[in-house]
Formats: structure tokens, C-alpha cells, sequence
């Protein structure tokens, strides 16, 4: 069965011109055809100068026009332009699309003498091949995406069923048996999408296993801590959390009923979030947070916010708790409100960054867009403009959009690298907030946590 993980609530359709006021942001009627337009404008100015300057490389440097690798360490597999396949295509950007998949097809090649991370391969590299495939059909993006989960597959062989963080590509030697609750289990999405157009049962089998081994080990309080022993099954962390090391855990036991209807999945989402709002849901100055508490006893050991956190009011929403997905996306908003752009940690009871840079993140974005396919609320459209118009003020470099060494200082310090995921994120967020296009089903469709879209995807002309 195939539900779509943005669930519609509302049946009304999307409301263009609306009038806005949130926090720091005010604005009457804006035109978010003229703003979708735009978002597309700085994608194609972007992928023309990674065209020109880092063709087939992972990850473009802005400020110098030069490249990085990741997620190999010296070897590029063309990251960026797999990530930005989807996204091309959505805004109809046809040629630029069709170039990037010829690339594929002819270029790429994961039989290399190198490690990855299981997790970051997987959701970005297997992710961005499946959603192009999705896009245009082609069996030969399937079959690419099948070889590199089959070069992945072996990480998950551990007495427990949870995976090595990480492989080597060609010889499948796995490493690092100390994980985190998302490398282990951010995977069912893709690889059960990757059974069913394959046949092959194995990759979902064995990413549900480990994701079922993760949440039996929860603590009494049914809450999961950041840092676990595959091969013995034994905590090494005590710290529970919705950010960093855990936050897509949750994210793909609700992605994992939404898509496939498994309903021991969505059983397994229920406990584990009635467990973080009874234990690490805060309400401070009408603000909504959800501190870092010990895992088995509840008591608060942090109050440091990962910006990474900030895609779980989304998800909330999702979930059926709108109202704490609905306050806490706002909570951060008030964040950017004050810094133009959200630092990488925030920490609620200084109300202080604890982390300046900010590595040109999407989540608040991604979030923005989840709660507006839920309710096609306007404030949530308002969200992601001021994420988009801060983005283009003061992310904009030479040879495309970087990350942030400093948000607090005047005018805001650059650094030097935009991610992979910006290609395949916030873009893809924005001009789907505010375009309407016909290219995507607004009614039923699935993002992954990459925001690569398995589900959803129409073939009309934009
Ligand atoms: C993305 O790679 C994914 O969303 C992941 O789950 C965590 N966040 C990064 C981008 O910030």
C-alpha cells in the first residue's frame, strides 16, 4: 500500500497571495509564482557554475570555484549532481537533468577502493539515484542504485542486525562498530522502494531488522540514547535526543507506515514519541523545546538545540501532534527571526548560539514544507521565504550558494563548501512551497529524509 508521507489533512488547495505576518517576517500578498521562479533562477545559476567549475565532482567549493570529495575520501562519485537530479527535473529544468543523467550513466562508478558511511551513501547517493529514476524511468538508474545498496549490504551481517557505520566499497570490508540510532536505521525507505522495483526482498528484510533492533533496546521510559554497540547491542551513550544521532530513527518509523503501511512501524513511532513529549518536551516563554535528557531516568542532561533538530516539528505534524509541531517550528523561526540565518546550536535557556556556523542546512525548510502540506497554512509559506531571502542574502558566493563560519557577525562570515544535500533539499523545498507546479502530486506523494522524492513525481510539462 502506498501513503503519502506528506499527508493531506486539509482538502483545500494551495492558497497563493496570501497575507503574512510571522515573527521578524511581515508581507502582504508575495507572489510566489515570481518567488518559485527565482528558486529556480538560483538553481539553474548554481548547477551551470558546478557544470562549469566541478563537473562530476562531490561537493563544489563557492568562494574558490574548486571541490571536495565526500562521502569518499579522495575519490568523487559526483554527489552534488546525483542529489540535484530530482530537483532539476521538478522545476522542469529539462536539459540540465538530462545532462546530469548521462553523466550517471556513462561516469558513475561506486567500484572503488574506498570507505563510506553506510548512512550518508545511502540516503544521498542510493536516495538521489532511486528519485531520479522515479523522475524519468530509466532502468539504468535503478540498476546503479541496486549495485551501490548490494556494495553497502554487507555492513548489516553483525550479530545484532544494526550495521557497521562503515564499508569499503570494493571489498565490502566493513568498519566502526559504535553507532548512532540514524546510521542504523535510515534506510527502509530507499531499500524497501529498492525491493519493491526489484523483486529482491533482502533490502527490506534486513533495514527493518535493524531498525526493530534499535527500538527494542530502548530504555523503560521507551526512549533510545545516541550511541549504540552493533555488534553487542549495549548503549554507549546515556543521552536521548530528536537531533543529531537520532533524529532521522524517528523520522523513518513514521516514513516507513506512511509508505508502506507497515503498521508495526507506525506502533514503534507512536511509543517512542509519546515518550519524548512526556520526557523532553519543554514549554519556556511560550516557546516549545525538547531538552537532551538521560535516557533512562528523564532527567535533563542538555539544553543545547542541534539546528538538525528543527525538521521534527515537521515530522510531529505529521505524526497526528500538530500543535507541538506547529510551536516548535515556530520556536525556531523565532531563531532565524533573530540571526537571519539558524545557527548549528542553540541552546534554549541562554537563548544563545552554542555553535555559530551554519553549514547551509535545510531543516526548518523541510519542516515549513511538511506542516504547509498538512494545513496549507500561510505562515508556514512565510517560513521558508525568510529562509530562502536569507539564504540569497547572505549565503550567495561567486560560484554558488556556501555554508556559514559565523551567523552572529555583521555582515555574516562565509566559509567555503556547499553540501550535497543543498542540491537535493531546501531548493527542492522552496520551489514546491511556493510554485504549484503540476511536475508533483500534492495529495500523495513521499519525501526521504534527503528530500528525494521515491513517491510522487508527475510527467507533465511545468
Ligand atoms: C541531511 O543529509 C539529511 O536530512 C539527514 O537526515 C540529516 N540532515 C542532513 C542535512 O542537514
Amino acid at each position: 500500500m502506498l501513503i503519502d508521507r506528506r499527508m493531506i489533512l486539509a482538502s483545500a488547495g494551495a492558497l497563493v497571495g496570501t497575507t503574512a505576518v510571522i515573527a521578524g517576517v511581515t508581507g502582504t500578498d508575495p507572489n510566489w509564482r515570481a518567488l518559485a521562479e527565482d528558486v529556480k533562477a538560483q538553481m539553474a545559476w548554481s548547477w551551470d557554475l558546478y557544470r562549469q567549475h566541478a563537473w562530476g565532482k562531490d561537493e563544489i567549493k563557492p568562494i574558490t570555484g574548486t571541490f571536495s570529495s565526500f562521502p569518499l575520501k579522495t575519490h568523487h562519485l559526483g554527489l552534488s549532481l546525483i542529489e540535484a537530479l530530482d530537483t532539476l527535473w521538478v522545476m522542469g529544468l529539462d536539459s540540465r537533468f538530462e545532462d546530469g543523467v548521462n553523466w550517471v550513466k556513462t561516469h558513475f562508478d561506486p567500484n572503488v577502493d574506498g570507505e563510506v558511511s553506510v548512512f550518508e551513501t545511502s540516503i544521498r547517493l542510493v536516495g538521489g539515484l532511486l528519485s531520479a529514476h522515479h523522475a524519468c524511468g530509466d532502468p539504468v538508474l535503478l540498476a546503479k542504485a541496486r549495485d551501490l545498496a548490494d556494495r553497502l549490504l554487507p555492513a548489516f551481517a553483525t550479530p545484532t542486525g544494526m550495521p557497521y557505520r562503515f564499508i569499503n566499497l570494493k571489498t565490502g570490508v566493513p568498519r566502526e562498530a559504535i553507532s548512532s540510532p540514524a546510521d542504523i536505521a535510515t534506510y527502509l525507505p530507499e531499500w524497501g522502494m529498492l525491493s519493491r522495483l526489484t523483486g529482491d526482498p533482502r533490502y527490506a528484510a534486513v533495514t527493518r531488522k535493524a531498525m526493530v533492533a534499535v527500538f527494542e533496546r530502548r530504555s523503560k521510559l521507551d526512549l533510545v540514547a545516541t550511541k549504540i554497540d552493533v555488534l553487542t547491542g549495549e548503549w554507549r551513550s546515556r543521552q536521548a535526543t530528536v537531533g543529531s544521532y537520532c533524529d532521522s530513527f524517528f523520522e523513518y518509523l513514521w516514513d516507513s507506515w506512511q509508505l508502506f503501511g507497515d503498521a508495526e512501524c507506525k506502533r514503534m513511532y507512536d511509543v517512542c514519541t509519546t515518550a519524548i513529549l512526556k520526557h523532553q518536551q519543554v514549554w519556556k516563554n511560550g516557546d516549545l523545546w525538547f531538552a537532551d535528557v538521560d535516557f533512562e531516568t528523564g532527567a535533563i542532561v542538555s539544553t543545547e538545540q542541534d539546528e538538525l533538530a528543527s525538521f521534527y516539528g515537521g515530522l510531529l505534524g505529521q505524526g497526528g501532534a500538530l500543535k507541538q509541531g506547529a510551536a516548535y517550528t515556530e520556536s525556531w523561526a523565532k531563531v532565524q527571526a533573530r540571526y537571519g540565518v539558524l545557527p548549528e546550536g542553540y541552546d534554549y535557556a541562554t537563548a544563545a548560539p552554542t555553535q555559530r556556523g551554519n553549514a547551509l542546512r535545510p531543516e526548518l525548510a523541510d519542516s515549513a514544507f511538511t506542516l504547509w502540506l498538512l494545513d496549507r497554512d500561510p505562515r508556514w509559506r512565510d517560513i521558508g521565504r525568510a529562509h530562502f531571502e536569507a539564504m540569497k542574502r547572505w549565503n550567495k558566493a561567486r560560484y554558488g550558494y556556501t555554508d556559514l563560519a559565523d551567523v552572529t557577525t555583521e555582515p555574516k562570515r562565509q566559509a567555503d563548501h556547499c553540501p550535497g544535500y543543498w542540491w537535493s533539499e531546501q531548493m527542492k523545498y522552496y520551489y514546491l512551497l511556493f510554485s504549484d507546479t503540476p511536475r508533483f502530486d500534492y495529495t500523495s506523494n513521499y519525501l526521504s529524509t534527503e528530500g528525494n522524492v521515491l513517491v510522487g513525481l508527475r510527467r507533465q510539462t511545468p
